[in-house]
């Protein structure tokens, strides 16, 4: 059996058409034009790279971006006046720091200061709270996470009464999941650097969601026959026959994963382009909750 691959750049593509669409018809309606703002600190080529993707993501779906760019040296206080004034700027809908920021800025503290109301990456703590919580609507899902569920529930596959195995309990990708997973009935089991046997856990599952960073480690015969697998990894791993001297792979060994997977999701092309388009996706949602904009 090969496993149906889930093709999250076409899955993406579809849902950046339904984001056009209404934010056209937002326009129309209530005059209003969704924004987002992205605040890169620092020069990591990684983080540049998404940020740039996002920018360019906005634009194709008529999102305005505001780019905000500071230096790696920019104090914590002064990052949170930037922070507060696009936190009163009306036309930004969205604030999105890109992670990781620089080891003397206080992590928290940043997320913390944007304004739940404009917290399209779900990070601040009142949202990840509400997230935590059974009944309580969260303002924002986190990006990652929500892509993930959104290319389950795309591809068809039933979540609730099935075994879902969450590697990795960051607060980014492998919490927020599981709590997603859970909220949507799936009996829930996260592994992280501390669990016993781990080829045993990850075989028990009907999905498996990996965000672990580490290359290739779940093999193919860690997977049971006709799961679910969601490969959130993104590694960068040494590869003189290819142009940038470089290729990403999963944390899954893709060739392995599909001769006994029911459906899994490649890397590149698989959870990366669904991170961007929620990110679209709640910054519509957060436009729209502009008083008049209904
Ligand atoms: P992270 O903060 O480094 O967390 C990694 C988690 O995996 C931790 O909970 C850690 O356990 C666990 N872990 C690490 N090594 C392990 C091992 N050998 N066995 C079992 N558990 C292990 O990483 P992250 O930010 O969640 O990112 C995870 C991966 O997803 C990375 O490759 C990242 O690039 C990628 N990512 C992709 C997207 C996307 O849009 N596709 C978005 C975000 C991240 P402990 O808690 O015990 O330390
Ligand atoms: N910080 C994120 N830091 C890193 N890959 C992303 C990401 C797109 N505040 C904040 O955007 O949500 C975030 N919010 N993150 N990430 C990772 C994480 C953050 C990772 C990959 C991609 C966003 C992506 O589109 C492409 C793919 O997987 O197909 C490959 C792109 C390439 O480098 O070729």
């Amino acid at each position: 059996m090969t496993a149906q691959l889930i093709d999250g750049t076409a899955i993406a593509a579809t849902i950046r058409a339904e984001i056009q669409a209404e934010v056209e018809a937002l326009r129309e309606a209530a005059g209003i034009v969704p924004g987002l703002a992205t605040v890169l600190v620092g020069q990591r080529k990684d983080s540049q790279t998404y940020v740039r993707m996002k920018k360019r993501a906005c634009e194709e779906v008529g999102i305005a971006s505001f780019g905000v760019e500071l230096s790696a040296e920019i104090s914590e206080a002064d990052l949170l006046v930037e922070i507060e004034a696009l936190n009163e700027n009306p036309d930004v809908h969205g604030i999105l720091v890109q992670l990781p920021l620089p080891a003397h800025i206080d992590e928290e503290q940043i997320l913390g200061s944007i304004s739940v109301h404009k917290d399209v990456d779900g990070f601040h703590p009142v949202n990840i709270g509400r997230l935590a919580m059974k009944g309580r609507a969260p303002g924002f899902v986190p990006c990652t996470p929500r892509g993930c569920i959104e290319l389950l529930e795309r591809s068809g596959i039933e979540i609730a009464g099935r075994h879902a195995v969450v590697l990795g309990r960051s607060n980014i990708v492998g919490l927020p999941v599981a709590m997603l997973l859970l909220h949507r009935n799936a009996t829930l089991t996260v592994c992280h650097s501390r669990t016993a046997d781990l080829p045993a856990v990850v075989r028990s599952a009907d999905i498996l969601v990996a965000a672990v960073g580490q290359p290739e480690m779940v093999r193919g015969d860690w997977i049971k026959p006709g799961a679910a697998v969601i490969d959130v990894g993104i590694n960068a791993v040494d590869d003189a026959s290819a142009e940038r001297g470089y290729r990403l792979v999963g944390d899954v060994h893709f060739e392995e994963a599909q001769a006994g997977a029911g459906a899994l999701t490649p890397v590149p092309g698989g959870v990366g382009p669904m991170t961007i388009a929620m990110l679209l996706r709640n910054t519509l949602d957060s436009a729209r909750r502009v008083p008049g904009s209904a």
